[in-house]
């Protein structure tokens, strides 16, 4: 359903077989690709919430700034593919011609947060952008399109979608906490403790 204009919000897209069959491929992505700390531009300030990418681009944050690069920052290695059932979900969702670009993975423990900041660092705005979560639920808050505008915060739970295009796509967001007490069975050391994945996928232009 369209909670906003150009926000959609699918509840438990995902089935538990389906969340258990990601989870594995998203364990493979971090076998290959380990997960970081990456760090605020100019403080060096780390985050509280680790990452890692997949797709033929990455988004990275350190002293340097954000940007999108196709090695990973540490390995050096290129970012292994996106998994397949992600790629059919944008193709499902995405109402958009052309396959994503970059899959940023968001892996939250039970004090991470992300703070209200806008998704900017792509050239291409007029694709939409499709998150996808795993694990623990979590308070998520989505603002306007100024920084003080008024925002309402909402659930997003295991196996929920959410498209932000249009209108939607410049809105500040962020992550007030997660919420371990309310996670579903699903085993993965990903998931250890109340943890919490975020899938977003991208074209980066
Ligand atoms: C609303 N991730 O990676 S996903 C991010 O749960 C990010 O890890 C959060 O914000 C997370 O940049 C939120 C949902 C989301 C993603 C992009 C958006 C909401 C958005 C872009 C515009 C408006
Ligand atoms: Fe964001």
């Amino acid at each position: 359903m369209e909670i906003e204009a150009g926000v959609h919000l699918y509840r438990s897209y995902l089935d538990e077989s389906a969340q258990i069959a990601l989870l594995r491929d998203i364990e493979a992505v971090i076998a290959a690709a380990p997960l970081y700390l990456p760090t605020m531009p100019r403080s060096g300030k780390p985050f509280s919430v680790r990452m890692t990418n997949c797709g033929p681009l990455g988004w990275v944050s350190d002293k340097a700034g954000y940007r999108y690069q196709s090695r990973h920052p540490q390995t050096r290695e290129p970012w292994p593919a996106i998994p397949q059932a992600l790629l059919a979900a944008w193709e499902a969702l995405a109402d958009y011609p052309h396959p994503p670009q970059a899959c940023l993975v968001n892996v939250y423990d039970s004090a991470a947060r992300m703070g209200l900041h806008q998704d900017r660092d792509e050239a291409a705005l007029d694709a939409p952008i499709l998150s996808i979560s795993l694990g623990a639920d979590c308070r998520f808050r989505l603002g306007g399109a100024k920084r003080g505008d008024p925002s309402r915060a909402f659930a997003l739970s295991s196996g929920d979608a959410l498209t932000l295009g249009g209108p939607g796509r410049l809105r500040f967001h962020g992550v007030d906490k997660i919420l371990p007490e309310i996670a579903p069975r699903l085993v993965s050391p990903l998931l250890a403790q109340g943890g919490r994945v975020n899938l977003t996928l991208r074209r980066v232009g």
